[in-house]
């Protein structure tokens, strides 16, 4: 690493805050040839596609399209292909809502993955470009369900990440698990990055 590398990735830590603490204990808790797919969604935008360390091309699942939704159903596919190993998914609640019945195949299959949902109860990303660049909010506070009762009603086991301190002993379980786990992150009670992600995405003229 050179550098200006270790300049830009302080620089990325910073903007994340505690966001910083998910994305390191991600990476200890998983081996290097684990897969780790990302739906479309802020924390892999921001850092799950830059920050996060992926040590071989196989393990980096992307739906390169951009819907959002599509990231469970490969990182089921992923899991089931490499049963010795384990996956991770990183969803938000928006994308997840689109593609909800693949948790059915999830709780059928009970493959060793770790889907990780992040709750900001709604469309995050057009939220903060609404915020940044309109003078109101439409369409992107969304209602969420109750991820715990969701779990439950799948039968699927399920923790909860609403601190930093959290990520690690989470992570670390759901990863040694021989199962699936639904890992929720309450984005409002682990608290805001320094600087909301916005992507680099021309407007239409107004
Ligand atoms: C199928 C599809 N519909 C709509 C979009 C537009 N879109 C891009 S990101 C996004 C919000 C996704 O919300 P969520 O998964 O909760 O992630 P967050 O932005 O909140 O982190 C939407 C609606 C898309 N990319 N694909
Ligand atoms: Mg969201």
């Amino acid at each position: 690493m050179c550098i200006g590398d270790r300049t830009v990735r302080a620089e990325l830590r910073d903007r994340i805050g505690p966001q910083a603490a998910l994305c390191d204990a991600i990476r200890a808790a998983l081996p290097p040839e684990a897969v780790l797919a990302r739906d479309v969604t802020v924390p892999a935008s921001s850092w799950g596609n830059r920050l996060l360390d992926i040590h071989h091309p196989h393990t980096n699942v992307f739906p390169r399209g951009g819907g959002i939704g599509q990231g469970l159903g490969m990182g089921i596919g992923a899991a089931l292909a490499t049963p010795d190993t384990p996956t991770l998914v990183m969803a938000g609640d928006g994308g997840l809502a689109v593609h909800l019945g693949e948790l059915l195949t999830l709780a059928q299959e009970r493959p060793r993955l770790t889907l990780v949902v992040f709750n900001d109860g709604g469309y995050g990303v057009l939220r903060n470009m609404q915020d940044r660049y309109f003078d109101r909010r439409s369409g992107v506070d969304l209602a969420t369900p109750d991820f715990a009762a969701l779990a439950h009603a799948t039968g699927l086991p399920y923790a909860r990440i609403a601190a930093e301190a959290d990520a690690a002993p989470v992570l670390t379980a759901a990863a040694a698990s021989d199962g699936p786990t639904l890992v929720e992150v309450d984005l409002t009670a682990l608290g805001p990055m320094k600087t909301p992600f916005t992507p680099p995405v021309a407007l239409p003229a107004r």
